[in-house]
């Protein structure tokens, strides 16, 4: 993500380069300068607070558990098999040790900074230009839709130029949205995520950012098969990294539309203003489907695969044109 706009210091995509291994980094250039030590120490220092930061694989995959899970049997759910990614899937505890979750850093290693964070007890509002709007308990929510709950296989990409595949478990925001029964005037819908700066480090420190996190789809686009509501990943109730207890999932769209922990489902009439959008809508437009012909504004025509670093070939809409190209007669 860029954020020069709001901090000029700021590493070009804001995100490659931790404040921790940076600035260890530049003590060790100062020592090393002084006292004439090789590259290859300097190299070694870095390498060790980047490591210290990475944590192991048994940290990673520890830290970010809820504590209390609701115990209704619905991981693992089915798996959907048309959805294939038709390449490796990604490791669990490389996907779980790079994330990207502003209201907890501007940084990757999300997972060291989630501790106080509370995903339970958790409340969803649906409210907006609907019939029968709602308000759920996490839980109930989950009774509520049980029978809807499956796996599905996506592929994300994040504008970064980082992808990854990975397994969740949810169902589809087509269920949830015609339970309430949008009115004639619905053409829109806002996503809301949380604003507790007691429990998110980054609300209470990084003023220059816009919070709460908010995202937008056309009520098309939200009603389409892709678009998911994930609880779950992997066959488990999701970390806290990547948006427990309730994230959306729009696999032909850049990651930055999939917004991680929601408060709010509110169903509109006009086309909402998203977080990204509002820092910098040249670079992140409303739409931001996935484009590899298109700079954003760096090269957007190649990915590379979290953990692996396997390289691929960036389709257009993220290889799901299938589903989405009807949806865009005309234009991206
Ligand atoms: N609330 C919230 N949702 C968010 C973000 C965020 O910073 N805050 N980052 C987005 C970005 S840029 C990406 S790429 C994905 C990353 O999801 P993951 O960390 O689970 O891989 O979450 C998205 N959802
Ligand atoms: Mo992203």
């Amino acid at each position: 993500m860029n954020i020069q706009k709001v901090d000029p210091l700021a590493p070009r995509d804001g995100t490659e380069t931790s404040p921790e291994v940076a600035l260890n980094r530049r003590k060790w250039l100062k020592r090393t300068a002084a006292v004439g030590v090789t590259g290859g120490m300097i190299a070694a220092g870095a390498y060790w607070a980047g490591q210290r930061l990475k944590g192991t694989d048994e940290e990673v995959l520890t830290h970010g558990v809820i504590k209390e899970k609701p115990d209704l049997n619905l991981y693992p759910a089915k798996l959907e098999e048309r959805f294939a990614y038709e390449r490796d899937e990604t490791d669990r505890a490389e996907a779980a040790r790079y994330a990207n979750f502003y209201e907890f850093s501007r940084y990757k290693y999300v997972w060291r900074f989630v501790e106080d964070f509370k995903p339970l007890p958790w409340k969803l509002t649906v409210a907006g230009h609907c019939n029968k709007p709602f308000e759920i308990d996490f839980e109930d929510l989950l009774r509520r839709f049980a029978s809807s709950f499956r796996e599905r296989q996506y592929r994300h990409r994040c504008v970064e130029t980082w992808a990854m595949a990975v397994p969740w478990t949810g169902f589809q925001l087509s269920e949830l949205i015609k339970a309430a029964e949008p009115t004639a005037k619905a053409t829109h819908v806002r996503f809301v995520s949380f604003l507790r700066p007691d429990e998110a480090t980054n609300q209470e420190t990084d003023d220059a950012f816009p919070w709460p996190y908010v995202e937008g789809l056309t009520l098309e686009e939200a009603t389409n098969e892709l678009t998911f509501l994930a609880t779950g990943m992997y066959g488990e109730p999701l970390f806290k990294q990547h948006g427990a207890p309730l994230r959306l999932v729009v696999p032909w769209k850049y990651g930055y539309k999939s917004i991680k922990s929601i408060e709010r489902i509110e169903i509109v009439d006009s086309e909402p203003l998203p977080f990204w959008t509002e820092i910098k809508p040249d670079w992140y437009p409303f739409r931001s489907n996935v484009n590899p012909s298109v700079p954003i504004p760096w090269n957007q025509s190649r990915e590379r695969m979290l953990g692996t670093g396997e390289q691929y070939d960036t389709q257009m809409y993220n290889g799901y044109g299938e589903y989405v190209t009807h949806m865009y007669p005309g234009r991206v």
